[in-house]
């Protein structure tokens, strides 16, 4: 039997600790269960905070996921690994030690409570598209490429971090 695999684009956050370690485990922790596996991750992205400005730079990254899961599931996995993480909810938008969002899950449209499919927001924020077009250049969100997208944002501030391809699998 053999299932249909979804491919998923998930955004990656953190900034407080050592968000680099939280990013790569969470990764590690997602790669291991049966029922989804990591195919391409981005580069880390030093990013200058959204939202709450007077709080840590975060780092950014994507990884583009195949699963099996519903994207109902996969927020459920995602949860469920920032809980193991200890991730602690405080104010919005405050500092974390990491953050999970499904941004693209195959060509679904999803408008829920708690899953909106596209993310609503993530075609202005630098922070996603920067990596995004690392692992998926070409791939349509709304009628445009996530490079034309990301060709319409201003980057300051916005570094990659030129190191390790494999950065997430030191967990
Ligand atoms: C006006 C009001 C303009 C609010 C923007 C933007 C709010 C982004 C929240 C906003 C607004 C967010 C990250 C972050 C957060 C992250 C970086 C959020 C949620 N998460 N900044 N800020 N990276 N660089 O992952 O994205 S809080
Ligand atoms: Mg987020
Ligand atoms: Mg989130």
């Amino acid at each position: 039997m053999t299932a249909i695999e979804t491919s998923a684009f998930l955004g990656l956050g953190g900034n407080i600790g050592d968000p680099a370690t939280a990013m790569a485990a969470a990764l590690s922790a997602i790669d291991k269960s049966p029922d989804a596996r990591v195919a391409r991750v981005s580069p880390l992205y030093r990013t200058p905070p959204w939202g709450k400005t007077d709080q840590p730079d975060f780092l950014n990254a994507v990884a583009e996921l195949r699963t099996t899961l519903s994207a109902r599931e996969l927020l459920e996995l995602c949860l469920d690994t920032e809980r193991v993480l200890k991730r602690v909810r405080n104010e919005r938008w405050g500092p974390r030690v990491i953050d999970m969002d499904i941004l693209v899950f195959g060509k679904e449209i999803i408008d829920e409570p708690g899953l909106q499919i596209p993310h609503p927001r993530m075609l202005d924020r630098a922070f996603v598209l920067a990596p995004l077009a690392d692992v998926a250049p070409d791939l349509e969100i709304e009628g445009r490429t996530v490079s034309e997208h990301l060709a319409a944002l201003d980057l300051a501030g916005i570094t990659r971090i030129d190191g390790d391809p494999n950065w997430w699998r030191n967990v």
